[in-house]
């Protein structure tokens, strides 16, 4: 145990490790070995003293009655949530003989690990799991849920997850919001803009729903779901035709700028507008005020566009904007998808895929999107899940399948987590994980330049352990003799940090983090310089999406028939949630309310719907039901919900009921934003 769990009372230094690209320093205040209260760092340089409501009030997730202290086994049928308290050593004999009998039977492929970003630390995310799977060989997971399709294509424009630093956008004048809700889920990219703005800089938000983000900014240009490729070519085609763009820049940085020329000639204002629903008029106004701005334009690119079936195209496509008008030569100029790559980890040393026996074969890769697939209908099946960090049975999509799958009697199933979640309710064996204030860890931002370190602040709530900690475990039980696997936390950042492929994180040691707490990676601008891309320049053609089958330059491709149903269902995250974590904590879930849907006044009234009508939502895939919330805050055609929502929080409230597990276009990414829903009121 660290000194900080030791002192009963005092303020202490932390990192907040929710999936939010803020990455949060916090001040943690204890009275009598207990959390008290939770703020923000006023020294961190992003954080800045500010940090959200669901942090805020996040002891009442911490001490929530409901949070899992025992390991448990299961003793009613699956989903039932019926469970019997097991000591450590019954639940780790139980998995080990269960898997070594797997490995001797079915070979170690037939174990499936399942876990994502519930907690950030990549200790304990990237780290000791990955390496323990890696050794054991099981079958491997291919991380896409959240920002695959985008990172995709963002990469093959720009080279990688690069783009401004932040805290830079406090210089830009012009910043598009472009599908990103960031009042809820970026907060501290508003408060850098709120600082723009003092010095005049207009906000434009291009979303399908005027939310928070959307009321909050100067411009709001709704548009319909998934044209935003056309958007951003209509854009192109007004700044080459009034001679808006920097030739001198595109000359020195790009590749196939005539070609571009030529290319976005047909998307003329009239014929984009056909798609996008946005008046042609808004667009050249939209596409003047970019290219005139007097200083720096940023553009922030969120889910929205990337979620769709078209969603790396989509992305790739807006990426290309920057580099006409030689925004990436300006402070604050260019855009953010994601910064993962200036942060870089050493992965291999992290994850230690060399671990596989040395003879064995490489394990299949199971794309987690089609998790309920996988679990149904491989011809060599998963007979075991282990999942940690996440809860696919309500933030995957088809979850009907997923649920089914996850039913399956002859599944072995094992969660390890904080709270008796959906997912954990089908489990075999349930383990009681620690809280990221129990934990070592380390943190890198995927949006801004810090790199910081966790040390625990309070001591394992009941029996609970670090994921880190439950692998050791395992890893001996299975007689994995590995040096890697007894690794400690500290040393473990250390190896993550010493990464000889990327300068910026030189001289920056756990021993550093934790004399400081946190250091600013040296990240240099993106441009002058020489990009990751095969050509080194800003691909604007580009060959290597020829040769894997798209077109080479950006191109508005339209989203997939998702079946005769009326409308285009985006079911997006909440204000008071992180994706489905606190909707388990009655706090959080009374501040949100209620689970809604979002639908247009018009479209309402042929219906026969009233604002507040519980409404049924339903598509071949599934149903739901939700609270209709009737008005203009979205087109015609288009509902919006917010917020993945547990289980009894409210009867059929899982929106990814609805949702298609068909893959995106680049990155075997998500698609939770292309499914087409009907809506009746409920009887
Ligand atoms: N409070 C809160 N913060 C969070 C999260 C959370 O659940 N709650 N989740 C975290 C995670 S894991 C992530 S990845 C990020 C996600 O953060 P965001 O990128 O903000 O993601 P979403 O809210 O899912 O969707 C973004 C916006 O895209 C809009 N949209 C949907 N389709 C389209 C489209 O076709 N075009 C356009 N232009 N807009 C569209 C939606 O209306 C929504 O406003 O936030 C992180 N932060
Ligand atoms: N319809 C729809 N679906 C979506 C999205 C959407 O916008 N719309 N967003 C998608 C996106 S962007 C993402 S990133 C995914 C997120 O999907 P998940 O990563 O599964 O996110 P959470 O729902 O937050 O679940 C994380 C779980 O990890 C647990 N946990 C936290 N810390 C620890 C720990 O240290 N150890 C262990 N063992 N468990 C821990 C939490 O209690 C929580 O139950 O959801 C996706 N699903
Ligand atoms: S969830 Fe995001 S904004 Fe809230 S404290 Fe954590 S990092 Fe900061
Ligand atoms: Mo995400």
């Amino acid at each position: 145990m660290s000194s900080y769990t030791e002192q009963a009372n005092g303020v202490f230094p932390s990192v907040c490790s929710l999936d939010c690209p803020d990455q949060c320093g916090l001040l943690v205040h204890k009275q009598d070995h207990r959390i008290v209260k939770i703020e923000g760092d006023p020294s961190h340089p992003v954080t800045q003293g500010a940090i959200c409501n669901k942090v805020r009030n996040m002891t009442a997730r911490i001490y929530d009655e409901k949070r899992l202290q025992y390991p448990l086994r299961r003793t009613g049928p699956k989903g039932s949530g019926q469970f019997e308290r097991i000591s450590w050593e019954e639940a780790v004999e139980e998995i080990t003989s269960r898997w070594k009998k797997l490995i001797a039977e079915e070979g170690p492929e037939s174990i499936l690990p399942y876990s994502f970003y519930g907690n950030m630390g990549r200790i304990n995310t990237e780290g000791m799991g990955r390496r323990f799977f890696n050794r054991m060989n099981a079958s491997r997971l291919i991380y896409s849920i959240c920002e695959a399709a985008g990172t995709v294509g963002y990469g093959f424009t720009m080279g990688g997850s690069y783009g401004v630093d932040p805290e830079d956008t406090v210089h830009a004048k012009v910043i598009i919001m472009w599908g990103i809700n960031a009042v809820s889920t970026n907060m501290h990219q508003v408060t850098l803009a709120e600082k723009a703005r003092k010095n005049g800089a207009k906000v434009v938000v291009i979303d399908v729903h005027r939310n928070r983000t959307a009321k909050w900014g100067d411009w709001f240009i709704p548009i319909q779901p998934g044209t935003d490729a056309a958007l951003a070519l209509g854009m192109m085609h007004v700044l080459f035709d009034e001679h808006l763009v920097d030739e001198a820049f595109m000359k020195r940085y790009t590749v196939g700028h005539e070609e571009l020329r030529e290319h976005v000639k047909t998307y003329t204002p009239e014929f984009v507008s056909a798609i996008t629903g946005v008046p042609a008029e808004d667009i050249v106004g939209l596409a003047r005020m970019y290219g005139t701005v007097d200083g720096a334009a940023f553009i922030r690119i969120g889910n929205g566009p990337q979620h769709h079936d078209n969603g790396g195209m989509t992305t790739r496509t807006i990426s290309c904007l920057p580099a006409l008008t030689g925004q990436w030569l300006k402070k604050g100029g260019g855009a953010i998808k994601g910064n993962g790559g200036h942060l870089a980890l050493n992965r291999s040393a992290l994850e230690r895929s060399n671990l596989k026996p040395r003879d064995a074969v490489h394990p299949r890769s199971i794309n987690m999107n089609l998790i309920g697939s996988a679990l149904l209908e491989l011809e060599r099946p998963i007979s075991s899940l282990y999942v940690y960090n996440a809860n696919p049975a309500v933030v995957a999509p088809q979850a009907g399948k997923v649920r089914e799958g996850l039913a399956r009697e002859d599944l072995f199933t094992v969660v390890h987590e904080l709270f008796m979640t959906e997912t954990a309710k089908y489990a075999d064996i349930v383990l009681p994980a620690t809280s990221a204030f129990e934990n070592t860890d380390l943190y890198s931002s995927y949006w801004h330049h810090y790199v910081q370190i966790q040390e625990p602040v309070i001591a394992p709530y009941g029996e609970s352990k670090s994921n880190a900690d439950v692998f050791r475990l395992l890893a001996q039980a299975m007689g994995y003799g590995d040096d890697a696997l007894r690794d400690g936390d500290l040393a473990m950042i250390d190896q993550a940090l010493d990464n000889p492929n990327n300068p910026n994180l030189q001289g920056i040691t756990a021993a550093l983090l934790q004399e400081r707490q946190f250091a600013k990676a040296e990240v240099k601008p993106i441009l002058p310089g020489k990009l990751r891309t095969p050509s080194g320049r800003i691909e604007l053609y580009s060959a290597s999406m020829e040769r894997q089958g798209f077109p080479a330059l950006p191109t508005y491709v339209p989203l997939v028939d998702d079946g005769p149903y009326p409308f285009l269902f985006i079911p997006t995250a909440n204000h008071n949630f992180l994706n489905s974590t606190f909707s388990h904590n009655g706090k959080h879930a009374a501040m949100e309310k209620s689970p809604k849907l979002y639908m247009n006044a018009a479209d309402a009234g042929s219906l026969g719907i009233l604002d507040g009508d519980a409404v049924r939502v339903w598509n071949g895939r599934g149903e739901c039901e939700l609270t209709a919330v009737v008005g203009e805050d979205v087109l015609p055609g288009v509902v919006v919900s917010q917020g993945l929502w547990a289980d009894g929080a409210a009867r059929k409230a899982v929106v990814n009921a609805l949702t298609p597990d068909r893959v995106a276009d680049m990155g075997q990414g998500a698609t939770f934003f292309s499914g087409r829903v009907g809506v009746a009121r409920a009887v």
